[in-house]
């Protein structure tokens, strides 16, 4: 009777165990999403890229399962646009979201020094826009945003967006400094990050003297998916770094100091001691996501938010995006085409090329398909989820669309559009037109508009069309401005 007993608390056990697995195990449940965003990082920026002097073995681990996107494209040259696209699924134009917050309105205003005036734009991404973290959330996801925010201020946070939970999110696009407890004066005014400097009772930590920003970011990060136990995850995890300020730890900066030698692309050590800093994070989270054993139902994109910064910090040339031309800012490659690392376990990629161009406004309706989730709302993104599942490659004849109408250090205002190996920029102050063969010349160097009249003309009238499907705001001449 006693063994009798046993075996049927034993079958028992063994039933309720296989159930409890079916309930909440990996193949019946909703993934958990990782989106991470590492700000302002080059095509050329990571060791799977092609990077020489950085270093950054845990993301190419990562890699190693996952599809390497090498068309992928920001939505635009900076930062908020292309994180609203994200958000959203639309083009910045669409949004009229098409500088970051802080330049919004303030550009526009009558300068002597600029050819023309460029447009208002807003500068919150709207509250009646729905996110992918609304999406999720209605799907049962405990939805968590960690980080650069960068689309609105405090009356338009992550937690009137969508997330359950916020940490470190900031309205600013960079933090005054990477070091605890991260406030100060910087970019000619007062910042802070979020909610970190201090707890809930106004105090200074006292053992974080030191501590690195995006160390601390991680550590948020790892409780969280700690916390959410079998819940389904959406964590938008957005580094504040690589971006300015250009600061990193000593100890990381003396290794990269050593190796650096002319013949290498990158030349700025503080700078690869940043993405090192990103490398260990993301090791750190693949290491928590091993030891949970959730790292087999968890999807990740790691990707940056337009392309890498190659102009100077304290003398210093930041990044080099080459054989990309131009960097952020710009609508050449350099400024638009982004590192892009999709794990998604059910396809087992094991380290993939995927040469189609896709946009940061194809996240939103890639997870929505991954998740069976229906939304007919209108957006511009298209999933690439099927074309990832079947392997398809044909480079396709979609389009892709820019639109710039403003200044930044490497361009006057300008729009661009991709179809198939084409690619044409229309620069808005002089009408001058530029037109590139991708596959033949990656770099922009050969403008052969002379020599492809009829390719430049279905372009460029391609690109009309669309500017004014998503009634584009443009620039107007500036009356004040003297040669
Ligand atoms: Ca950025």
């Amino acid at each position: 009777m006693f063994y009798q007993n046993a075996i049927l608390r034993y079958a028992f056990f063994l039933l309720a165990f296989y159930s409890s697995v079916n309930a909440v195990g990996q193949k019946n449940s909703s993934p958990n999403i990782l989106f991470i965003v590492v700000d302002d990082l080059g095509w050329s920026d990571l060791g799977c890229y092609g990077a020489d002097l950085h270093e950054t073995p845990n993301i190419d681990r990562l890699a190693r399962q996952s599809f390497i996107f090498t068309n992928s494209y920001a939505a635009a040259p900076v930062c908020s646009p292309t994180r609203a696209s994200i958000l959203t699924g639309k083009y910045p134009a669409r949004l009229n979201f098409t500088i970051w917050s802080e330049a919004a309105g303030h550009e526009r205003r009558a300068n002597p020094t600029t050819r023309s005036i460029t447009p208002q734009t807003i500068e919150n991404l709207p509250l009646n826009e729905i996110t992918l973290a609304e999406e999720l959330q209605k799907k049962g996801y405990h939805t968590a945003h960690i980080g650069k925010w960068h689309v609105g201020d405090l009356m338009h946070f992550p937690e009137l967006q969508g997330f359950d939970l916020s940490v470190a999110a900031s309205q600013r696009g960079a933090p005054p400094t990477y070091f605890y407890p991260y406030k100060g004066f910087a970019f000619g005014e007062d910042r802070f990050v979020g909610n970190l400097g201090q707890d809930d009772h106004g105090h200074y930590f006292s053992d974080r003297d030191g501590e690195y920003l995006t160390d601390r970011l991680t550590s948020e990060a790892v409780k969280m998916i700690e916390d959410a136990g079998n819940k389904p995850l959406f964590l938008n995890l957005w580094y504040y770094n690589v971006h300015t300020p250009i600061e990193a730890k000593e100890a990381d900066i003396k290794l990269f100091s050593a190796k650096k030698s002319p013949d290498l692309n990158h030349q700025n050590e503080t700078y690869a001691a940043m993405v090192k800093a990103v490398d260990d994070n993301i090791g750190r989270i693949l290491d928590k996501l091993e030891q949970l054993d959730k790292l087999n139902n968890t999807i990740i994109f790691l990707l940056s938010d337009n392309g890498g910064f190659v102009n100077n910090y304290r003398d210093n040339q930041v990044t080099n995006n080459a054989p990309l031309r131009s960097g952020k800012g710009s609508l050449y490659e350099g400024g638009i085409r982004i590192p892009t690392i999709a794990h998604i376990p059910q396809l087992k990629a094991e380290g993939k090329i995927v040469e189609q161009p896709i946009s940061t406004i194809d996240f939103f309706p890639t997870i929505l398909e991954i998740l069976d989730i229906n939304d007919s709302s209108p957006i511009d993104g298209k999933s690439f989820f099927s074309l990832l599942k079947n392997d398809e490659s044909s480079p396709g004849d979609r389009a892709l669309y820019w639109h710039y109408p403003h200044y930044y250090p490497t361009t006057t205002p300008v729009s661009a559009i991709r179809v198939g190996d084409w690619k044409l920029l229309e620069y808005l102050e002089d009408g001058k037109i530029e037109l590139y063969n991708l596959k033949e010349d990656l770099s922009e160097t050969t403008n052969l508009v002379d020599t492809h009249p009829l390719k430049k003309q279905e372009l460029l009238d391609q690109l009309h069309q669309w500017k004014q499907n998503v009634n584009a705001q443009t620039i107007s001449p500036n009356p004040d401005f003297k040669e």
